[in-house]
């Protein structure tokens, strides 16, 4: 009996990774939607020269981490290489004019945001049957070193990390528990949980801790910090190819039901902060306490710290409700799989209801 009990758990873990790996190819943008956007991001970039000769366009977030699904948003920072600069409020208002002047893109600029961004959207055409949303920030350096660090973490073992990544996106959008603005937490959220789970959860880990590997030449204070943050990490991909291999044999579906099982009920949500630099941290040594002081606000129910900004708490946003919603969505993904499916397409099925 317990036997037999064993392989079709076995089977079950065999077919949900190939279910999952199945599943998450067809929600990968196509080339042509890569071609249009990139078509979109250089469009924009000429327009912006002519007020900044010296600016450019880059994507970061999805676009560029090598986590993004169809119909994904993009997001664009504009860097500008020239001495005299104006400052990102006044950047963001003019060039707002500008892109409502010259395009049929919606403009909405926000220049008071925490991070002053102009939002775009375009209405959805017969080629664009979805539309396009963008938003285009000024000198984000920080999050152009974060994109880049999640997709080195990314390339490190691309099978197991970009499936669960993206699995966990589509799901959470799916739950309805991937929106910042109503309290819940937002994609970068839940990449940076998988990437913790993996480097300081898992044992023996699936990827390495790229923060706090030796640099292979000495370093100096000035290469490995901007505005006041150390953003240094091991990127050297094809080097860590060849000497990073995890002694972790999981397949992905093992993987996600215990990232599933670990975050339903081990993660120490009231005191412990998530940190993929520094492993799991606690709030009360970060000053990262929950009381809202009467503001009615909540900002560190669930904590996940910035991997280089590290006073600032990125699922600040996600508020008691929201977090109750997360926790009780983590539980039934784990109730789910952890059932004995017959069918693993069905439980897939199930999960993103
Ligand atoms: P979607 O495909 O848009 O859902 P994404 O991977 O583009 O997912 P986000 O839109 O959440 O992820 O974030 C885009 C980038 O913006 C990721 C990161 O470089 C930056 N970013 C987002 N949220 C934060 C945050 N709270 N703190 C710091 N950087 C952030
Ligand atoms: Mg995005």
């Amino acid at each position: 009996q317990q036997h037999r009990r064993l392989i079709s758990r076995q089977r079950f873990i065999t077919d949900f990774s190939q279910c999952l790996y199945e599943f998450v190819i067809q929600l990968l943008p196509t080339t042509e939607e890569m071609a249009v956007k990139e078509d979109v991001r250089k469009l924009l970039e000429r327009l912006i020269r002519t007020i900044e000769p010296d600016s450019r366009l880059l994507s970061f977030g999805s676009s560029a981490n090598g986590f993004s699904l169809k119909n994904s948003d993009m997001d664009l920072c504009c860097l500008i290489d020239s001495g005299e600069r104006l400052n990102a409020s006044d950047l963001v208002t003019m060039v707002g004019d500008l892109l409502e002047r010259e395009t049929k893109f919606h403009v909405k600029p926000l220049p008071h945001a925490r991070i002053p961004i102009v939002k775009l959207t375009l209405d959805p055409s017969p080629a664009l049957p979805f539309g396009i949303a963008c938003d285009i920030g000024f000198e984000n350096r920080l999050a152009l070193e974060n994109t880049r660090l999640l997709m080195c973490y990314a390339s490190i073992d691309p099978a197991r990390v970009r499936t669960m990544v993206l699995f966990l996106k589509v799901w959470s959008k799916r739950r309805k528990i991937n929106s910042p603005y109503k309290g819940t937490l937002s994609s970068y959220g839940y990449v940076l949980l998988v990437i913790y789970f993996l480097v300081h959860v898992k044992n023996p880990p699936v990827l390495p801790n790229l923060q706090q590997m030796p640099p292979l030449r000495p370093i100096s204070e000035e290469e490995t910090h901007l505005n006041g943050y150390n953003i240094w990490f091991f990127d050297d991909i094809e080097l860590l190819r060849q000497r990073w291999k995890s002694s972790n044999t999981d397949t992905v579906a093992e993987l996600l039901i215990d990232f599933f099982k670990f975050f339903s009920r081990d993660f120490a949500y009231n005191t412990g902060v998530a940190s993929i630099r520094a492993g799991l941290l606690r709030k009360d040594s970060k000053g990262w306490l929950s009381e809202d002081h009467g503001t009615g606000r909540e900002r560190n129910r669930l904590c996940i710290e910035d991997p280089f900004e590290t006073d600032f708490n990125v699922a600040r946003c996600v508020t008691k409700d929201g977090l109750y919603t997360i926790r009780g969505e983590f539980m039934r993904a784990s109730r789910i799989l952890q059932a004995r499916p017959e069918r693993a397409i069905l439980a897939l099925a199930q999960l993103c209801e």
